[in-house]
């Protein structure tokens, strides 16, 4: 399962710049509001965890996480196909994301037009919410006059799961026309199944991506970025500062020199290992890994799943024949110098049907087929 992370913001903000810098593509940038194709890139997920299995197994295939990126046009959100109703093709991309992520313009360029004239985080913000907001309201509209159709139709023997759906769907429409998310709203598991398939906006997780000019690196926040941070830290939304440009910039260098060169520049952590952990934390996902001479790898699951499920995304037949997880977890094998070391220490652990996997275990499932 790769995790999907889809970039939204005004136009002009950074997303495709920024895209590039996650993905190291190089497409063009900078053409206002003309961007008219969806671009969508997988990439793997860094991982030290990885690189140091991998290092003790010399396994033959190594296989990280996998991330998918979607980069949309800043225009196909704020909807000029409001008024046809039809969804665009941009829109429906970003439907099948897991996570929302906020690119938030900061850096200041008077080249580069700003679609509201000036720097203003939070406004920008409210800007973008609104649209997703509006986009969500334009599916329940659609589906509702449809419903109705179907009731109306079908007269007293109305299908009660369509009325059920209708409910919700109006209890939906009334938060959202106070520009509220879906995602504020309580609902149960049974309610969550019945609308899970339009895959609304308003109910994802978000992230917000302050795209800082080059001046701005290393430097104490400039008073937008600690207003936006305030506003993400009261709305509790992880978010992270990068320069879109200059992490491009870097993407374009030979890879043993990206480190060195953003260090040079106070840069610890380069953006998109920064955004991929924030999207981690916002799905609530989690890696456990698998080690061996034949394949050193990292899976994503929930936070919670049961080993069983995790086995199961390995294999279904692991998951239906499960009877065991053999658990390390990965600073006990550090900690320990490998896996025989941690075996003598017992930090090896028999796990059964009930053990909540955990990020960075190392298992070998044991199944019956
Ligand atoms: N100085 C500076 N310029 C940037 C930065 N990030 C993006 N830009 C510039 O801003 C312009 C717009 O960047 P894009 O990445 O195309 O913006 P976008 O959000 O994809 O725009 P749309 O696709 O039209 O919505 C380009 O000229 C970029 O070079 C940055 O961090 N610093
Ligand atoms: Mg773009």
């Amino acid at each position: 399962m790769a995790i999907k992370i889809g970039l939204v913001g005004l136009t002009q903000s950074g997303k495709t710049t920024i895209f590039n810098a996650l993905t190291g593509k190089s497409i063009k940038t900078g053409a206002y509001g003309a961007q008219s194709e969806d671009h969508i890139a997988t990439i793997s997920v860094p991982d030290e965890r990885i690189d140091y299995l991998t290092n003790v197994y010399k396994p033959k295939k190594v296989t990280y996480a996998q991330v998918d990126f979607t980069d949309i046009g800043g225009q196909a959100l704020s909807g000029q196909d409001r008024e046809s109703g039809k969804e665009s093709l941009s829109l429906k991309n970003l439907r099948q994301v897991d996570a929302l992520a906020q690119v938030i313009r900061l850096f200041e360029d008077d080249s580069v037009l700003h679609p509201e004239g000036d720097i203003d985080t939070v406004r920008d913000v409210a800007k973008i919410n609104d649209d997703l907001v509006i986009a969500d309201m334009m599916t329940i509209e659609k589906r509702l006059e449809k419903l109705q159709l179907n009731i109306k139709k079908m007269g007293k023997a109305g299908s009660s799961l369509d009325e059920k759906e209708m409910e919700i769907l109006k209890r939906l429409q009334i938060v959202l026309d106070e520009g509220k998310f879906i995602s504020e709203v309580e609902l149960n598991a049974d309610e969550r199944k019945l609308i899970k398939g339009f895959c609304f906006l308003t109910q994802k997780p978000c992230i917000y991506i302050a795209n800082i000019g080059e001046n701005e690196v290393g430097s104490a926040p400039s008073d937008q970025l600690s207003k936006l941070a305030k506003y993400a830290e009261d709305h509790k939304i992880p978010w992270l500062a990068i320069c879109g440009k200059m992490e491009m910039e870097i993407m374009e260098l030979p890879e043993e020199e990206r480190a060195d060169y953003l260090k040079g520049l106070g840069v610890d952590t380069p953006g998109r290992v920064k955004l991929i952990q924030a999207a981690y934390k916002a799905c609530h996902y989690i890696s456990f890994l698998t080690a061996g001479e034949d394949e050193v790898r990292a899976w994503t699951i929930a936070n919670g799943d049961l080993a069983p499920e995790a086995a199961g995304t390995i294999h279904t037949d692991f998951q239906q024949g499960f009877i065991r997880a053999e658990v390390c977890n990965y600073k006990d094998f550090v900690e320990c110098g490998g896996m025989a070391g941690a075996k003598q220490k017992n930090r090896v652990r028999l796990e059964g049907k009930e053990y909540v996997v955990q990020d960075g275990d190392i298992i070998n499932f044991r199944f019956n087929v």
